[in-house]
């Protein structure tokens, strides 16, 4: 199997879905983010010059942009490249927020995120910069949290990306109270003795360069490696079709800090869906911003 790549010129929102968001199948991009100013523009020289002094915090270590793209480029040997290196863009680069609009890129809607009701960076979506150097691995196999699909914007570089077909759950050992996290810890060479139903299953890998975009339905596990310099901004979907599941979510996750939370979150959620949903049949454009 393959994961299909089109571009954005060549199937109409109504066809993308129709044929990838209602059946839940990955598809790649191209030239979505055309209408994005940070498409050709964001680069390691653009975000030196412009951000170097820029910080983020990674695995509790302080970096500047310039000593994130130093490492990611080879340019300091000295330590090991981090990965994954973010940067949440409403708080941490609120300067190229206008870089990336329209959010949606006329596929990625209608999209309750950008509605003030689920505004606070509460609900597991965000706005994200990655930065990644080659080789670098994100650290585990997984599905996205609280089932919200995912859009990665390449935007500098190649990553690569493999992603397991629907009804694999089996094959990955989801973790023990961890259910979105896969227990095998090197997917690339899986010890078939400790993780034997792996045999059966059939992952899709596939490059992603620059100015694709990868579409990740909820509840598809996935995982990516930079094959060199990279620069992504990844954004979440939530609408009618994933919201009962996210509210099941929500609930789960709220409950692990008790009843009355889990209760005041989940009803604060099911309020706010109810009004998306109205204002989706309203035809309500949203161009808010995602947190
Ligand atoms: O671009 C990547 O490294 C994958 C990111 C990802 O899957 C995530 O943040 O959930
Ligand atoms: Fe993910």
């Amino acid at each position: 199997m393959e994961v299909r790549k089109v571009d954005a010129s060549e199937i109409t929102h109504e066809q993308f879905i129709e044929e990838h968001w209602k059946p839940g199948i990955p598809l790649v991009f191209k030239n979505a983010t055309k209408v994005w100013k940070a498409n050709g523009q964001f680069s390691p020289e653009w975000f030196r010059k412009n951000f170097g002094d820029r910080k983020t915090t990674v695995d509790g270590t302080v970096y500047t942009m310039n000593e994130i793209l130093d490492l990611v480029e080879g340019k300091d040997t000295s330590r090991p490249v981090p990965y994954p290196c973010k940067y949440h863009l409403p708080t941490q680069l609120p300067e190229v927020l206008s870089m990336v609009s329209p959010l949606n890129l006329g596929f990625a809607k209608p999209n309750w995120l950008e509605s003030s009701w689920f505004k606070r960076g509460y609900w597991g979506g965000a706005l994200e910069m990655f930065i990644g150097g080659t080789g670098g691995k994100f650290p585990y196999v997984h599905v996205d949290y609280y089932h919200l699909s995912a859009w990665i914007n390449q935007l500098y570089g190649r990553k690569q990306f493999t992603v397991w077909p629907k009804g694999q759950d089996e094959f990955l050992y989801p973790e023990s109270g961890n259910a979105w996290k896969s227990a095998i810890p090197d997917i690339e060479n899986v010890d078939l003795s400790k993780f034997p139903k792996y045999k059966d299953a059939t992952p899709i890998t596939f490059v992603v360069g620059a100015g694709e975009t990868l579409f990740i339905p909820f509840g598809t596990w996935h995982t990516a490696k930079s094959l060199e310099p990279t620069i992504s901004v990844a954004f979440d979907l939530l609408n009618d079709h994933n919201f009962p599941l996210f509210l099941k979510d929500v609930w789960a996750f709220k409950k692990q800090q008790g009843t009355a939370k889990a209760i005041a979150a989940t009803s604060y959620a099911a309020v706010g869906g109810f009004v998306c949903r109205v204002g989706d049949m309203m035809g309500v454009e949203r161009s808010g911003v995602h947190n």
